[in-house]
């Protein structure tokens, strides 16, 4: 199939970034690094998750049902999926994706959408088997998990020690967030069957962390879980996730720093974000970015967001607990930015979230 690629090369430099700032939130510096975005593929349908596959292709979700190989190389798209009992409602349907560790003997994938249970929007986790060409042998993981048309969360994870992280929404109900009964609102972590570990900081409670709105963005780097999370109008978040910690929703937006945040954090030993946006960008999708490819991205976390169509780099401390700068590299020009991925040889694919001819973009060093 010839592939048509939609060629936009931005050498982005700094000079040219100083004009036309007023628009910008923050005066946000853009990247001096020398970058080519190329559109790899399109006619996607709101792409959620990208994750480089151990066959060094891309595997995607799709969040009408769909999950897909793409070829990094081609652009070709082959559909593995199309998971019969999905409901897209508003934001929710097919999202979250990871791969087992140990994929050429345990060919697994775990994914997380909504469906309807009875008449309730739910949301489960289920293990499929890749058979070589289609996913075979469903297995619910988890069920249960309130669903909305929004807040559902669900980016997954696989650590290297194999366990299965999740995030989840609140489901729009606030409250959940802060009960413990609950598993809206958190940062899950599971055993690859499903099992709850016998070292979670809850005793027989799936809870990794608490007091979370709508974490979209969940990556492993420097020994610690990185996290974006979606605030209300206000306070969208990048937090280092930590054991049994509480990050405050909905009693704390962002920093501690209102007064009844303060007495609530104190109260709750609340863990802070390293950084805080208001007005909000929608932050979703995050990777660690570590490659000689675009050196000065080394150490970075880079991350889409949705509302303000704009790629950033958080670029990490050299101990990675604090982001030492926020630096545009892609603004406007696909729309919104849903997922992205790095891939082993340093080139980004990124994922736009639209709803009509969704793209993956690439982008190299040159
Ligand atoms: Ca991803
Ligand atoms: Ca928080
Ligand atoms: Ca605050």
């Amino acid at each position: 199939m010839k592939l048509v690629f939609i060629l936009l090369s931005v050498l982005i430099s700094l000079s040219s970034a100083n004009c036309k700032k007023s628009r910008r939130q923050n005066q946000v510096p853009v990247s001096d690094a020398q970058i080519n975005i190329k559109v790899l593929t399109g006619g996607l349908s709101q792409p959620w998750e990208l994750v480089w596959g151990p066959d060094n292709f891309i595997w995607l979700t799709e969040r009408d049902g769909k999950v897909s190989r793409l070829d990094p190389a081609t652009g070709k798209i082959t559909v593995i999926a199309d998971i019969q009992d999905v409901v897209s409602r508003g934001e929710g349907g097919l999202l979250g994706m990871a791969l087992h560790p140990d994929f050429a003997t345990t060919p697994e994938v775990f994914v997380g959408y909504n469906y309807n249970k009875g008449d309730t929007y739910t949301e489960k986790i289920v293990k499929f088997r890749y058979s070589g060409s289609a996913l075979v042998d469903p297995v619910i993981l988890m069920d249960d998990i309130d669903a909305n048309n929004f807040h559902n969360g669900c980016r997954l994870l696989i650590s290297q020690d194999k366990k299965l992280f999740i995030t989840t929404g609140d489901a729009g109900n606030e409250s959940s967030s802060q009960d413990m009964s609950s598993v809206n609102g958190k940062v899950l972590r599971l055993n690859l069957d499903g099992s709850i570990p016998a070292d979670n900081p809850f005793p027989g409670s799936a809870v990794w962390s608490l007091g979370h709105r709508n974490a979209q963005g969940i990556v492993f780097a420097n020994s610690k879980l990185y996290s974006s999370e979606h605030g209300p109008n206000s306070n969208d978040e990048f937090n280092i996730i930590q054991k049994g910690k509480n990050f405050g929703w909905p009693q704390v937006e962002g920093f501690c720093d209102e007064s009844d945040e303060k007495s609530f954090c104190s109260q709750h030993n609340v863990v802070e974000p390293l950084q805080a946006w208001t007005p909000t960008l929608a932050v979703c999708g995050i990777d660690y970015y570590n490659n000689d490819l675009i050196p000065q991205w080394k150490n970075s976390v880079l991350m889409t967001t949705l509302k303000d169509n704009t790629l950033y780099q958080l670029k990490l401390t050299a101990s990675g607990d604090k982001v030492e700068t926020v630096t545009e590299v892609l603004r406007g020009t696909y729309g919104r930015l849903r997922d992205v991925c790095v891939a082993p040889d340093g080139k980004v694919y990124v994922a736009t979230g639209n709803g009509s001819d969704d793209k993956v973009l690439v982008i190299n060093n040159q």
